[in-house]
């Protein structure tokens, strides 16, 4: 491996500290994969939601992105539905496999309850798909095939991210990293990290010193009354991944755009890159509806799944045009703008529903190909 590379890696994970639970969160996945893999149960990482970038060591401020985990969470279920054991690492508070349906709606999930004989039950119109949501839950529960973890700034989310991928290494190819998460691409390193809370107000405005007294200039100060944060670039760590902590399994990452013009360019590029084996590439704007996936196997593929006509306005009524916000939340009430950009309506079916058995299929064939190769000798 590129030497450089390796001493970005030594570095990063020297000088920014582990988060506190690392031992627990290796403890519990070091347990759950050994027991799948001696069952022999193919097993996927699937990182989820938005890593914030804390501005301070006492964190009163950071900076964060638009993910709600929503792609992670609906991707996680129906890879349980093809029966692999899911690690779900996710952005703490974001969406959940299975309570994501009920909740971070604009609906309480009070409003699927009704009171009966002095008792709380379901009301009647969602039993059909509560039920159908709790079966599949309690099934994951029996088998014990979920695991969930969580992270919330980048630098817990890193260290999770390796010390899980090489505790999952023994699968080999019965591996995949689904990496879904929005991970920072800039960052306060430890070592430019004020410990307190930044002032406002420059009489105080001394105070904000690194927190560990070197001489380094902190990365974020007042200049006048203005706040001026200097970030670095997180090193990349995905080629680490493909080549040194899980070089056998399957390596899946997502790209985001938000210029169409230059989203195949870029998932090209990220391929060509890391070698690993698949890049989906999506739009911010368009991304429950369509996404491309680039591999080396198949090229560019796109998946499409059609607009539904009617939105459900926030009263559960339908109505014939709803506007469907770029984060999913609906609001039925407005109408749909000029700009023809953002599709009308919910998408008919959830995207992850085709993603993930094309995904598996590949797998398949990975799989098969290690088991086809000679042994090292
Ligand atoms: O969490 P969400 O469903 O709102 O968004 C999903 C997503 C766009 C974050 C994901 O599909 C993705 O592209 N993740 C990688 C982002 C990136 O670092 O390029």
């Amino acid at each position: 491996m590129d030497p450089s590379i390796q001493e970005a890696e030594s570095h990063y994970f020297t000088n920014e500290p582990p988060p506190r639970d690392l031992q627990a969160t290796v403890t519990l996945a070091r347990e759950f994969i050994n027991r799948h893999a001696t069952e022999g149960r193919r097993l996927v990482l699937v990182t989820s939601g938005g890593t914030t970038v804390p501005l301070e060591t006492q964190t009163v401020r950071y900076i964060d992105n638009f993910s709600a985990g929503t792609r992670g969470a609906t991707s996680a279920e129906y890879f349980l539905q093809e029966g692999y054991a899911v690690i779900f690492l996710h952005r703490q508070f974001s969406l959940l496999p299975y309570s994501r349906h009920y909740s971070h709606n604009t609906r309480s999930f009070l409003d699927y309850m009704k009171e009966e004989d002095g008792r709380v039950v379901v009301d009647g119109q969602h039993q059909e798909e509560m039920l159908r949501v709790l079966r599949q839950y309690d099934e994951v529960k029996r088998e014990n095939r979920l695991l969930i973890l969580s992270f919330v700034n980048i630098t817990e989310y890193l260290w999770d991210l390796r010390e899980v991928a090489k505790l999952m290494r023994p699968l080999g190819p019965r591996a995949i990293f689904y990496l879904a998460a929005a991970v920072s691409d800039f960052f306060v390193p430890h070592d430019r990290m004020v410990e307190h809370k930044i002032q406002s107000n420059e009489e105080f405005s001394g105070a904000s010193l690194p927190s560990e007294g070197t001489s380094k200039p902190p990365a974020a100060r007042t200049e006048g009354r203005s706040l001026i944060i200097d970030l670095e670039p997180v090193p990349k760590f995905l080629k680490q991944l493909v080549d040194g902590w899980a070089p056998e399994g399957m390596i899946v990452s997502f790209k985001l755009e938000t210029d169409p013009a230059i989203l195949v360019k870029k998932a090209l590029y990220s391929l060509n890159k890391y070698s690993h084996h698949l890049v989906i590439g999506n739009l911010l704007l368009t991304r429950k509806w369509e996404v491309v996936f680039v591999s080396a196997l198949e090229g560019e593929k796109w998946i499409r799944v059609p607009r539904n006509r009617r939105a459900k306005s926030i009263s559960g009524n339908e109505s014939l045009v709803g506007l469907a916000d770029p984060d999913g939340k609906k609001d039925g009430n407005r109408t749909v703008s000029a700009d023809l950009s953002i599709p009308e309506g919910e998408p008919a079916v959830e995207i992850e529903s085709i993603i993930i058995p094309e995904i598996t299929t590949m797998h398949t064939k990975i799989i098969e190909k290690a088991q086809t190769k000679p042994p090292v000798t």
